[in-house]
Parts: C-alpha cells; structure tokens; sequence
C-alpha cells in the first residue's frame, strides 16, 4: 500500500500576505521599492536626502518615512524633492505592511519611478516584518562600531546591499573594517556594499549607478 505523504506548506502569516499585495501594487505601477533599515543615527535620512538630489529630473521619487513621532525626516526628503509620506507608528518600532498599504494610499504610484521607504532606526524588529519592498537596504555607519553584524545577525542576513556610511569618520574612530565586512560576508556571502560618506560624497556614486539599474533592471519586465 502506497502511504500517503503529508506535505506541510507554510503558512503565510497575516503580515506576509499583505506584503504581497503591497509588492503587487508597487509592480502594477511600474514602482521599484527599496527598504531602508538601520540604527537610530546611522544616516538612513541622509543617504535619501543624497539620493533623491542626484536622481533630480532623472527618476520620481517618493517617500515613506516611519519612525515613532515628528515627521523631521519626511520634511527633509520632501525639500530635496520627493514626495513624501510620514507614518507616525505610535510607539512601534519598526514598519509593518499594514502600515505601508495605509502609506501608499496616499501616494499616486502612477507617477512615481522609485519609492524610498525610512524604517524604523533599530536593527532588531524591522528585520521580521516584510513590507513589499523589492530590495531591503541596511545602511550601517563607521561610530556604531565594527562589532554590529556579529551582535545583530537577523538584520545583516536578511538584506540585498549593506551601506557602510560616514567613513569621513574613519581617520577619527577606532573601526577595523576587515573585521566589519568578514562579519558580513559569513552571514550574507556575497552581498554587495558600498562604503561612502553622506557628508563628503565619496563612495555616493557607486550606490546611486547599482540602485539606478536596479530600477532599470525591474522596470525591464
Ligand atoms: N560625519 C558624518 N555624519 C553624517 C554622515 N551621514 C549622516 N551624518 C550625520 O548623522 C546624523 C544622523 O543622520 P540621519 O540621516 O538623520 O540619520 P537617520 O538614520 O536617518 O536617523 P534616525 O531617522 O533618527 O534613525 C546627522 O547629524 C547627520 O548629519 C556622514 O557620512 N558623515
Ligand atoms: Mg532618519
């Protein structure tokens, strides 16, 4: 007699479905979504502030900004010309896709190219929740220090790209970069960084050439 084999198939939690559809809007209208994560201070704000300068008559951008109260960082992207969209978590710390469906109602997707969302700043809880975004970004910063993959491993597995940002302050912190990126790589083999400064510029141009094709490269199919 042939035994009949249970198949076990994940079950897609509440959150993870409306990722989903969050994703499926973002696709119906042509938008490539990216999802920044970081500690408080890492300068999460600054690289879209950077970002959304250089990409000036090249790509529509807009921006979702999460964080507990204020909506500092949204007015900050929205003068360096994206359209912007504060969520206000009341306490949460992170994102969920609940959020971002409530977040991308108020934006007109059709006339967007790009959308930048700011979690969160911490490097636990934004891990856990998927929000619909294409790629998830983690931008760490040289003062959090060289030890924050080994200690927060969840967040530098779950990733596409690693921002290693205000290396201006190499010369000034005692950072051992080697150390940094053998973290990274026994957790996310692989994954493309980039080391720059939001202050100075240097490095900016090799983060903006692999998010342009990124969206190039979505906007293909
Ligand atoms: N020296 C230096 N300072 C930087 C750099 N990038 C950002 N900063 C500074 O770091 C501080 C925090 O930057 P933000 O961009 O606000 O960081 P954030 O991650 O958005 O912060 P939260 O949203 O509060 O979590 C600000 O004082 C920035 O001016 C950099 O490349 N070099
Ligand atoms: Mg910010």
């Amino acid at each position: 007699m042939t035994q009949k084999i249970p198949v076990v198939e994940k079950i897609l939690s509440a959150n993870d479905r409306l990722a989903l559809e969050n994703r499926a809007r973002f696709d119906a209208a042509g938008v490539f979504a990216i999802n920044i994560m970081a500690s408080p201070g890492a300068g999460k704000t600054s690289l879209i502030e950077q970002t959304v300068r250089a990409l000036q008559g090249k790509l529509r951008v807009g921006m979702i900004n999460g964080d507990i109260a204020t909506s500092f960082d949204a007015d900050r992207a929205a003068a360096a010309g994206a359209v912007a969209v504060q969520i206000n978590t009341g306490g949460d710390c992170h994102l969920d896709a609940v959020m971002l469906q409530s977040a991308i109602a108020q934006m007109d997707l059709t006339s967007l190219d790009l959308v930048i969302i700011e979690n969160v700043g911490n490097l636990i809880c934004p891990a856990d929740f998927k929000l619909g975004a294409h790629k998830n970004v983690l931008v760490a910063s040289i003062p959090e220090g060289d030890d924050k993959p080994y200690k927060y491993p969840g967040m530098y597995r779950g990733v596409e790209a690693v921002v290693i940002n205000k290396i201006d302050l190499l010369p000034y912190v005692s950072f051992r970069m080697d150390f940094f990126q053998d973290g990274i790589e026994a957790l996310n083999p692989g994954v493309v960084q980039f080391a720059l400064s939001c202050r100075t510029g240097e490095g900016l141009q090799a983060w903006m050439d692999w998010l342009v094709s990124q969206v190039a490269g979505a906007k293909r199919f």
